[in-house]
């Protein structure tokens, strides 16, 4: 091959490796429809969520600065509050009680100073003693350099922390001449390091391909130096949006830890969103405090094949210690994968994903997840089904509820492995090829076995989410597959002219660590119109995906149980609970 051509080739190769999940490297701007607004009244109801957290119309994206303040839970989040794509960006702001209801207030940030005329981007809260809750962002400015501000409440006696100021002495943080100030962005939560008195904060880039996260220290939370070292890069990982930086107890199966936790018994998480896939990924490591140097353990990929909080579409995560309760709560963003048109044409697109608690899995190697327990608050009528033995072929309806907005928790048995597939050592890394290879249709030995939801009786439309095992000749253990599949899930016809503007219906896919001793492994689906959010072996591996039915729509969504491989498998017991919507839900949000 000719050197050109070649290069050409190369130059593909990279273009389908990095194209991304449903959203573009950063936010597409689509100039002539971000100030399309959609009155209330011409929002479109179908597809829209019934329990997720979403304003009435218009533009999401990240959740901000999470935090719990006298009581009150706070979401900020990036919204466009004149049309249904990315632009405009305001930081809306919402309360709660219980993280089920949702009260809209005012926009707490928009541009208006020249630190941040040109966008004010995402960023974190920290709870800082004598000061209350001060707000990091990221601020966009005249010349459109990426810098960091702070914003502070005006009124502390206030729980709901209305009105919010931008000193005029901002900003906080400039890149300098060694960053790029075009990537430089969305600061963490500060913790505090009593050995030195520094509170530290870290703050997304890249220099070249490596994915970079700065780190930052102040004494005063208004001077802030840069340090020495970042707390962590990676070469071939690009941009890092939204880094979070947390600890989790080695010990403690049940509480979360607050940013600034330095004591015995712990471990840290890193995560980061990478810009050029839309995936993000996590490693666990050790966070030395006097030598201020975070090492990832190691035993999982750093890298764009690391630990994912979630397989699927969800992105530009944050978490918030929660000190009523002593969780440690995940917020997450599930852009459409519809297309743009589409969006526009219904008024809406972005939802936040039912929050869920971390904690560290008992293997001491990943993070394991679980929505939080307020969502079982909505849940209404229940069916169940037990002991019901699945041959090769055969599926069960799950009857008597309405599978469009239900939270359906099954356990399977899949009896001994004799019969599984021995694993290709070549996908190790590859769960999604695998997947892509072996879909829910592809009899195997021990599997596919799982939830068909958002379906149509005859399986016209449907979007399937499943488990396969493997034998793994390297690790004598079960090699688990997830998958969560939308290629059959819509017939809708694609209307997109470019491709970035195309509905988007991929399968996603994660391995599940679990050794199936017992033969036992469940699955819980919250399934909401246009997601499905699954957590597989108790939240060990989760996938989103976003999906759009034109037929297997409200009453007529069907759901089932399935299994497509030789081994007979077991629903050993099944529940599903049709779910309420809250009683508020942003109304009124501008
Ligand atoms: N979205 C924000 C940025 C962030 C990106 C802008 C991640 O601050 O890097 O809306 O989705």
């Amino acid at each position: 091959m000719s050197a050109p051509k070649f290069g050409y080739v190369l130059l593909l190769i990279v273009l389908i490796n990095i194209s991304n999940n449903g959203v573009d490297a950063f936010h597409k701007v689509f100039k002539k429809l971000q100030s399309k607004s959609t009155s209330l009244e011409s929002v479109s109801p179908l597809h829209r969520t019934a329990y997720h957290f979403q304003p009435p119309r218009h533009w999401i994206n990240d959740p901000n600065a999470p935090m719990l303040y006298k009581g009150v839970y706070h979401l900020f989040y990036q919204y466009n509050p004149k049309g249904a794509v990315w632009g405009n960006i305001v930081w809306a702001h919402s309360v709660s009680k219980d993280l089920i209801n949702w009260e809209a207030l005012e926009p707490a940030i928009y541009p208006s100073k020249w630190f941040d005329i040109n966008g004010t981007w995402s960023g974190s809260a920290t709870h800082v003693p004598g000061k209350g809750p001060v707000i990091l962002y990221t601020g966009i400015t005249e010349n459109q350099t990426q810098i960091q501000n702070y914003a502070i409440p005006q009124d502390l006696s206030d729980p709901y922390l209305k009105t919010w100021i931008k000193p005029d002495d901002n900003p906080i943080v400039k890149p300098d001449n060694g960053e790029n100030g075009s990537a430089f962005r969305d600061p963490t939560t500060a913790w505090f390091n009593k050995k030195d008195g520094y509170w530290r904060m870290l703050v997304g880039s890249k220099r070249k391909n490596r994915g970079i996260a700065y780190m930052y220290k102040s004494r005063d939370f208004k001077k802030w130096v840069k340090s020495k070292r970042p707390i962590h890069s990676r070469k071939k990982t690009g941009m890092w949006e939204c880094p979070d930086f947390f600890p989790v107890s080695v010990t403690d199966k049940k509480n979360g830890l607050d940013f600034s936790y330095d004591g015995p018994n712990a471990k840290h998480v890193l995560k980061v969103s990478l810009d050029l896939t839309r995936y993000e990924y996590y490693t666990l490591g050790t966070y030395d405090t006097k030598k201020d140097r975070y090492r990832p353990d190691g035993y999982t990929p750093d890298g764009w094949d690391g630990l994912r909080f979630d397989y699927g579409n969800y992105y530009a995560s944050k978490t918030f210690f929660d000190d009523k309760t002593n969780r440690r709560i995940l917020w997450g963003w599930a852009n459409e994968s519809d297309t743009v048109q589409d969006d526009t044409v219904k008024g809406w697109a972005g939802i936040q994903l039912i929050p869920r608690t971390i904690l560290l899995d008992s293997s001491g190697k990943q993070l394991v997840f679980w929505p939080i327990e307020e969502i079982e608050s909505l849940r209404g009528k229940n069916v169940q089904m037990t002991n019901q033995k699945m041959e090769m072929g055969q599926r069960f309806e799950v009857q008597g509820i309405t599978p469009a907005q239900v939270d359906v928790d099954v356990t399977f048995n899949v009896g001994n492995l004799e019969k599984a597939e021995k694993f290709d050592e070549s996908f190790a890394t590859k769960p999604l090829e695998l997947c892509n290879l072996k879909g829910s249709n592809v009899n195997g030995g021990v599997g596919p076995f799982g939830l068909i939801t958002l379906a149509t009786s005859d399986l016209e439309e449907y979007t399937p989410v499943f488990f396969r095992v493997f034998k793994d000749a390297a690790s004598n253990k079960p090699k688990v597959l997830m998958c969560s599949d939308a290629k059959p899930s819509s017939l809708k016809k694609d209307t997109g002219t470019d491709a970035k503007e195309r509905m988007y219906k991929p399968s996603f896919a994660g391995f599940v660590d679990v050794g199936l001793l017992d033969g036992k492994i469940s699955l819980r689906s919250l399934i909401d119109h246009s997601v499905v959010e699954s957590f597989g072996a108790k939240g060990k591996t989760v996938i989103t995906s976003r999906v759009y039915p034109t037929k297997a729509v409200g009453e007529k969504a069907h759901l089932f149980v399935f299994n497509n491989g030789s081994q007979p498998v077991t629903v050993e017991s099944l529940n599903a609970w049709n779910m309420q919507k809250p009683l508020k839900m942003n109304q009124g949000a501008k």
